[in-house]
């Protein structure tokens, strides 16, 4: 499934007698340019059917389907991917805390504030873990659960899955723990997130020792709000650092908006693309089999819009700096915009929040580097938007987006010996002014006093006076004259 408005793949359960179906695994929009594996683990009472259901969302994309098997049993997972639809994953509740994290699905009629669809199929058959408003819940509470044993050197970054939300949903953090003893905190996250799953990522440390992940929720007291968790999944590829994102492996915590917009952001590399969108490599391998993230401008009206939002950063006492680079290449192609936004705002109606950055039309055939300086008191994400101008086709692209602490440049702030040095810049350019004027001075008076004594020896005592010049003088003898 890949393009600009893909639409959706659904895959219903039939029954042959009752006509009844069932949604057991579905997407929608893009999924990137490659062939993805889909799978749901049924159990059947009766005859059913498969029936397979896509959409098209507009103009541009596509879905395609090989490879169907019906296998009996359970599903094999993908290697080193927890994603919950068969059981437990191999995951135990541990016994010395408060609570247990509950396995459960969105169908399940215990409780309306959980997710109503987990992560892995998109449906409400779909399982995951959760701690919701109805667990006997007392602040500082804590529900640890526990991965089975994961041999050393076996991932070298852990991709989860989570959703946070409701009010004070509680803190939700990510542990290693080594066999041979010791823990390090890989990850957290707290506070309303919104109604979706968000992604996030941390570098597991390999010091030959095998180890488990530990997922623990710490509960608040008196709140609606829920935690879950699903899809954990091992990569055998170093994480992008936090905060950064260079698309090589995946789309980091950088989402598409499909609600509010007519498009949406595809990531590619620049040897794959229809000629006339897209840049030929991207910034941070500068090669064709690079990855960024771009909008198809071949599709769509003028003014339509893709929407990209952030993961929510926490801010800094210092400030931080968020730096992108962008490429922006075509006559009349569009606007690039990028917006801050905080709950406060986002609360008060603002749902792009405050206008940081923005630049239109044709840049070149060349990355340009984009940066802004941010003081937040209360987190914060980020809204890229792009809309489309009149022109004709080209490239509308972004790479290598990193949020750092502290202030952007050196540069930007003046060193503390830029006074001297601009006290010297001044006084050498008074100098330079001086001495132009006063070689000015000398040839107009060496002009004039030749031609009074071309037209008359009367005066030349006048003359001689003026020898004794000064700047006004000149500037008076020059006015009269
Ligand atoms: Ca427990
Ligand atoms: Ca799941
Ligand atoms: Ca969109
Ligand atoms: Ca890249």
């Amino acid at each position: 499934m890949f393009g600009a408005t893909v639409g959706s793949l659904r895959l219903f359960l039939q029954s042959i007698d009752s006509r009844k179906t069932a949604l057991i695994w579905q997407r929608t929009g893009s999924q990137g340019n490659e062939w993805m594996l889909g799978q749901s683990h049924v159990t059947l009472r009766e005859v059913h059917q498969i029936l397979i259901d896509a959409s098209v969302g507009g103009e541009a994309g596509d879905i395609a389907l090989d490879d169907l098997s019906v296998t009996e049993g359970a599903c094999s997972p993908a290697d080193g991917l927890y994603d919950f639809e068969e059981g437990t994953c191999g995951w135990t509740q541990e016994a010395d805390d408060d609570l247990d994290w509950i396995r459960g699905a969105g169908h399940d009629p215990v409780l309306n504030s959980k997710p109503s669809s987990d992560h892995t199929t998109n449906t409400d058959r779909g399982y995951f873990y959760y701690l919701g408003s109805g667990s006997s819940r007392v602040r500082g509470h804590s529900a640890r659960m526990s991965s089975p044993l994961i041999s050393a050197g076996k991932g070298q970054c852990v991709y989860l899955w989570y959703y946070l939300s409701g009010q004070d949903p509680g803190t939700l953090s990510v542990y290693q723990e080594l066999s041979g003893g010791g823990q390090s905190q890989l990850l957290s996250q707290s506070g309303d997130q919104g109604k979706m799953w968000r992604f996030t990522q941390a570098p597991l440390s390999n010091r030959g020792s095998d180890y488990r992940i530990i997922v623990e929720g710490t509960m608040v007291q008196n709140n609606q709000g829920i935690m879950a968790i699903d899809d954990i999944q091992l990569s055998s590829y170093p994480c992008t650092g936090p905060g950064l994102c260079d698309f090589e492996m995946n789309m980091c915590s950088w989402r598409n908006v499909m609600e509010y917009d007519e498009t949406d952001w595809l990531r590619d590399q620049g040897n794959t693309q229809a000629p006339s969108t897209g840049p030929s490599t991207d910034h941070t391998t500068n090669s064709t089999t690079g990855y960024y993230l771009y909008v198809d401008s071949t599709v769509g009206r003028w003014g339509d819009r893709a929407l990209l939002i952030s993961e929510i950063f926490s801010p800094e006492s210092t400030g931080q700096c968020f730096t992108f680079w962008y490429h922006i290449l075509g006559h009349k192609i569009g606007t690039l915009n990028l917006y801050v936004n905080n709950r406060t705002m986002y609360g008060s109606g603002n749902s792009l929040g405050q206008h940081m950055w923005t630049e239109s039309g044709d840049q070149g055939n060349v990355w340009w580097k984009g940066r802004i300086y941010l003081q937040h008191k209360e987190p914060f994400w980020f809204v890229f938007e792009y809309k489309k101008g009149e022109g004709s086709p080209g490239d509308v692209a972004i790479d290598d987006l990193h949020i750092t602490p502290g202030s952007c440049d050196p540069v930007v702030e003046p060193p503390p010996t830029a006074a001297p040095t601009n006290v010297i810049a001044i006084g050498v350019g008074v100098t330079v002014m001086i001495l132009v004027i006063a070689i000015a001075c000398t040839t107009f008076y060496i002009l004039r006093r030749r031609k009074a004594n071309s037209e008359s020896l009367i005066g030349n005592d006048m003359m001689e006076i003026n020898v004794a010049y000064d700047l006004y003088d000149c500037e008076l003898q020059d006015s009269v004259t």
